[in-house]
């Protein structure tokens, strides 16, 4: 369990499995508005344990004190509010927020999706790296169930996620549509996605793109990119040199501390 405050008692419990990128996005935002809160980490599987009781299925899970949110972008709604209004992840004005959430909704339900089917393609069979990404400050048991049942885990995730050489394929191209698309907008020299401001837009964007671009700023211990498979590491010096992953990468330089 790892804690983000120097409060003793904070008021939200966040679930999550360490490496994934839906994971990551709830708790920049946590990091981001400044709201304290306690991280519980579980090994993929072990992680249902969690979740079940509290009404989901998936990772990330917030625990409010009133109430528990299983789906990171009614997270992130839910938190806009409870800091002390210095910062906001969506504008107030209504036609801009839209456009946030318009974004975000193509991230969460394209961006994030694909991206984690194309690294899996390539990180699955690698015993370790998925013992890093899957076991980073999980408890002690479940790091055992991870030591004798990661064949099983593996062949459970590749098969609920399809993770093919086909479906890695498909998901390149998607990425790489969404990329352009991003880039796009940005062509006209805007520093965010909407408006002035660093929004959900932006988080979504970097937090889901992650995996494709591996930023050194990424709080979980994300491997070199001379230590990963050729082909994976050339596309994401592609990707790094694409505007969409130059302002990704700077999203995470400038906002993610
Ligand atoms: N729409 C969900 C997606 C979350 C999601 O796909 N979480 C994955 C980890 S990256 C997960 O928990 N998978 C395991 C499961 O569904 O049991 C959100 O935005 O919170």
């Amino acid at each position: 369990m790892k804690e983000h405050s120097l409060d003793r008692s904070p008021s939200y419990r966040l679930i999550t499995i360490p490496i994934s990128h839906y994971c990551e996005k709830v708790r920049w935002a946590l990091d981001w508005l400044e709201i304290p809160y306690i991280e519980e980490r579980h090994v993929p599987l072990f992680h249902r344990l969690a979740t079940r009781s509290l009404g989901g299925k998936s990772v990330p899970v917030l625990v409010a004190p009133e109430v528990a949110l299983v789906d990171s972008t009614d997270i992130l709604h839910y938190l806009n509010g409870k800091n002390d209004g210095s910062r906001q992840l969506y504008p107030t004005e209504w036609n801009l927020r839209q456009e946030v959430e318009k974004w975000e909704e193509l991230f969460d339900s394209q961006l994030g999706v694909s991206a984690r089917c194309w690294a899996y393609f390539y990180r699955l069979n690698d015993r370790e790296a998925m013992r890093r990404g899957w076991c980073e400050g999980t408890p002690q048991i479940e790091q055992m169930g991870f030591a004798i049942a990661f064949p099983l885990m593996r062949r459970i995730v590749q098969k609920s996620l399809n993770v093919t050489a086909a479906s890695s394929a498909t998901s390149l191209e998607k990425i790489r549509e969404i990329f352009d698309k991003v880039s796009q907008r940005l062509s006209d020299g805007r520093p965010y996605l909407i408006g002035d401001k660093f929004s959900a837009a932006d988080l979504t964007f970097a937090a889901l793109s992650a995996p494709t671009l591996l930023p050194p700023e990424h709080p979980m211990k994300l491997p070199q990119i001379d230590a990963i498979n050729s082909e994976m590491a050339t596309t994401i010096k592609e990707f790094r040199e694409t505007p969409a992953g130059i302002y990704a990468l700077r999203l995470y330089r400038e906002h993610r501390h």
